[in-house]
């Protein structure tokens, strides 16, 4: 294992229904530092380089539409394995699938109104890191619980 960066996003949904600080909260507890956040109103262009590797499906253009519906909350997280980490945090995609105590879980009904993205791997977080923030908003610093959250 190795320190790895992830790209999270709270979704229009997740915004508009007052959980973005419940769910930074999570992130902030599980000890995962925070690295790089801003909230952004998505334009369709950006909707679909992040959904690229979609193009085709059938749920495309809705998710597309979704994402541009209502402002986002982007984020960096950094840590040992956080990709996973974050990925096990959000449950499955389909928020009737995902396991209570998970973000879509608990807070989901809807495949399509699923609350929060996370990178699904290193390839992919390195692209949607470089996509979604520059490299001077991304902050380096030592957060003073590092030495308490590992022996
Ligand atoms: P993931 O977000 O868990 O990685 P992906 O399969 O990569 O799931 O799908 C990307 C996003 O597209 C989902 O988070 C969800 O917002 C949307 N999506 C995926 N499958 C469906 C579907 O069957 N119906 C509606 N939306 C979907
Ligand atoms: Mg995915």
């Amino acid at each position: 294992m190795s320190k790895e960066r992830t790209f999270v996003m709270i979704k229009p949904d997740a915004v508009q229904r007052g959980l973005t600080g419940e769910i930074i909260s999570r992130f902030e507890k599980k000890g995962i530092k925070l690295v790089a956040m801003k909230m952004i109103s998505v334009d369709t262009k950006l909707a679909e380089k992040h959904y690229g590797i979609h193009r085709g499906k059938s749920f495309f253009e809705p998710t597309v539409k979704y994402i541009i519906s209502s402002p986002v909350v982007a984020m960096v997280l950094e840590g040992e394995n956080v990709i996973n980490m974050v990925r096990g945090m959000m449950g499955e995609t389909d928020p009737q699938k995902a396991a209570l105590g998970t973000i879509r879980g608990d807070f989901g009904q809807f495949i399509g109104r699923n609350i929060v993205h996370g990178s699904d791997g290193p390839d992919t977080a390195k692209f949607e890191i470089n996509l979604w923030f520059k490299t001077e908003e991304i902050s380096k610093y030592k957060k003073i619980d590092e030495g308490w959250l590992q022996e």
